[in-house]
């Protein structure tokens, strides 16, 4: 397809619905700032503006059957996988509509029936889960590739280097992919690493890196396509860093003032919505027009994800101990 070079499953059509679903992600994590700072989304919350392109492109070439493992800042994980954004917002307001009934919010939303194996509180918690199931997937051949979502901050957490070991010696079938966003909370990932790439890691467990720009989706679609094929192929794991960079602060409450304005400038010019759009233009696969209405039913879609969760009903008194043990 002229141009641009993408997966063989990726249409024209496909590449249009990335470009929604990216702008679903940026107006969901917005609204959800919007109303935690308004006090009506409670506990906490990490959002993953400027982040768009690791998780809607990874998701992008995966069967329905394959699945995933989300991390503490996995809200557009979980679009990208299929989630309803209804019962996303719901569970993030409290209400009985949302994926844990309002019980578990932003960290505990998953939805198995789509592969989202979950979101993680825990840093590096998704990483010897994902090589669990992809040891199921091998066990059972049930032929599920399982895509695991991490931080630059979790590659040096022991499980990391654990599971990614086990899964290398057992060739299974997972696909690695950090997104590396700069930053571990305050921690500037240049002085929590001494090494450029975090994908040169995989050098040491044997299996292949590689570093793409986390922001070009296209970039992340052809780099996970392959891993995925390398994966369902029988020939094991594969690391994947996505650089990319979370334009807001870590969590609630964060000043940044461990970098500068200047720096943040410097990665909003790198927008990795508006790169999509500019290549699809070029493409002509669509028209500033047809881009700008996209963006709109986006937009309409989330304002409308909240209208359903402020009309939901909040869990009663006697619900409490329901749903918390299994
Ligand atoms: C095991 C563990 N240690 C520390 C924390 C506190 N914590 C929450 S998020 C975070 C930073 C994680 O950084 P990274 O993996 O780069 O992900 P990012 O927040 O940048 O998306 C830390 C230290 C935690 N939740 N779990
Ligand atoms: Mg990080």
């Amino acid at each position: 397809m002229r141009n641009l070079k993408v997966p063989e499953m990726i249409t024209d059509e496909k590449l249009i619905e990335l470009y929604k679903q990216m702008w679903q992600i940026r107006f969901f994590e917005e609204k959800v700032d919007e109303f935690f700072a308004k006090g009506m989304i409670h506990g906490t919350t990490h959002l993953a503006v400027g982040q768009e392109a690791s998780a809607a492109g990874a998701c992008a070439v995966l069967e329905d059957r394959d699945k995933i493992t989300s991390t503490h800042r996995g809200h557009g994980h979980c679009i990208a996988k299929g989630a309803e954004v209804n019962g996303m917002m719901a569970e993030l307001f409290g209400r009985t509509t949302g994926y844990c009934k309002g019980k578990g919010g932003s960290m505990h939303i998953a939805d198995v029936e789509k592969g989202n194996l979950g979101a993680n509180g825990i840093v590096g918690g998704g990483i010897p889960l994902a090589v669990g199931a992809a040891l199921t997937s091998k066990m059972k051949e049930e032929d599920y590739v399982v895509l695991c979502f991490f931080g630059d901050g979790a590659s040096n957490e022991g499980s990391f280097h654990e599971a990614v070991n086990l899964a290398s010696i057992w060739d299974l079938p997972v696909v690695f992919i950090c997104e590396n966003n700069q930053y571990g909370m305050s921690g500037p990932v240049k002085e929590m690493l001494n090494m450029e790439n975090i994908a040169d890691r995989a050098g040491a467990y044997g299996i292949p890196g590689n570093v793409v720009d986390g922001n070009d989706i296209i970039a992340v679609m052809n780099s996970v396509d392959e891993a995925v094929k390398h994966a369902r192929g029988g020939n094991g794991p594969t690391l994947i860093e996505a650089k990319t960079y979370r334009w807001k602060g870590h969590s609630k409450s964060d000043a940044k003032k461990y970098r500068t304005r200047e720096e943040e400038k410097e990665w909003r010019a790198k927008d990795p919505i508006i790169r999509l759009r500019d290549q699809l233009m070029e493409e002509a696969i669509f028209t500033q027009e047809d881009a700008e209405k996209l963006r709109e039913e986006a937009k309409k879609e989330i304002e409308a994800s909240v209208e359903f969760a402020k009309q939901s009903p909040e869990p009663t008194l006697d619900t409490l101990m329901e749903d918390v043990y299994a």
